[in-house]
């Protein structure tokens, strides 16, 4: 299987593809307001990519719990220009866009963008499934229950996997009715977006259940808080935790992409879970 992303393309089942987050906000879960500012936010992506990162993600809003929804002039102004530059100067490495406005995921693709990440999985905006199926980029549908503001208040599902499978099905079914082509699709679970720790756990867990979808696997599980949880260690300290993640599920082969703010880090975490599910074969 392959992951086109216009000029790039990715091989998929062969490694376990590193993206790289660039958060241009005041607020994100681990690393806001240290990037805020675009040429920090440039410099932040370049050294990703110098890093190991296989496409970049520029958000420009946080979905953190409890997070402010942002404007979408704010957005723009946040990520064209961020988006723009990496392109140019980085024109190796596709870029992903975080964003569930269809004015944001439009302006972004025509700055260079090739995939749009939407934790609302097309829910967010009427218009997105339209700007995805006329521009032939990538899409990632992540599952979330309930919102940002709200989506950590007593989170409850049955049976957590059954459950965000079906939401992730029938999004997709939702792209496809709408002239998305398969080719087009990425699924997340969403770790964190409305979650409890043994939630998060169980779906990591489980992770290769979501193979039978039949669509590329993107986790991201960075510095996320029930990593804080099961080490006791502060967003910034969860570096070690968060590339553990990334072996385990590169050993499983349970995910294609994984989203990660470390990226050399989750490289070595990588390539030791890749080398322990296909054997070691040194870089051509
Ligand atoms: N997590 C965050 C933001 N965007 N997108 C996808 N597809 N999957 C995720 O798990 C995800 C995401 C929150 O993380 P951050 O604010 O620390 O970057």
């Amino acid at each position: 299987m392959e992951l086109e992303l216009p000029p790039h393309r990715l091989q998929l089942g062969q490694r376990t593809w590193l993206m790289g987050v660039v958060n241009v906000t005041p607020d994100s879960f681990s690393d806001g307001g240290k990037f805020f500012d675009e040429a920090a936010a440039i410099a932040h992506g370049l050294s990703l990519a110098a890093a190991g990162a296989d496409l970049l993600d520029v958000g420009g809003e946080s979905t953190r719990p409890g997070a402010e929804a942002v404007g979408p002039e704010e957005e723009l102004r946040r990520v064209v220009g961020v988006i723009r530059a990496l392109r140019r100067q980085c024109p190796r490495v596709p870029i992903s866009v975080d964003t569930s406005k269809a004015v944001v995921a439009r302006a972004a693709l025509e700055a260079g963008a090739s995939m749009i990440n939407d934790v609302t999985a097309l829910g967010g905006d009427p218009q997105m499934a339209q700007v995805v199926a006329q521009s032939g980029a990538a899409i990632c549908l992540m599952h979330m229950l309930g919102t940002p503001g709200t989506m950590q208040q007593d989170p409850r599902y049955d049976d957590v996997v059954a459950e965000v499978k079906e939401f992730l099905q029938a999004a997709a079914e939702q792209a496809l009715a709408a002239g998305v082509k398969p080719s087009q699709l990425v699924i997340d679970p969403g770790i964190g977006f409305g979650k409890t720790v043994d939630h998060n756990l169980t779906l990591l867990r489980r992770l290769n259940e979501f193979r039978s979808l039949g669509y590329p696997v993107l986790v991201g599980t960075s510095r996320k808080a029930f990593l804080g949880t099961v080490t006791g260690k502060a967003a910034a300290g969860r570096a070690v935790a968060s590339a553990a993640t990334v072996a385990i599920v590169a050993a499983a082969g349970s995910a294609d992409l994984v989203r990660v703010h470390d990226v050399a880090e989750a490289k070595d975490a990588a390539a030791v879970g890749d080398a322990v599910r296909f054997g070691y074969s040194p870089a051509p």
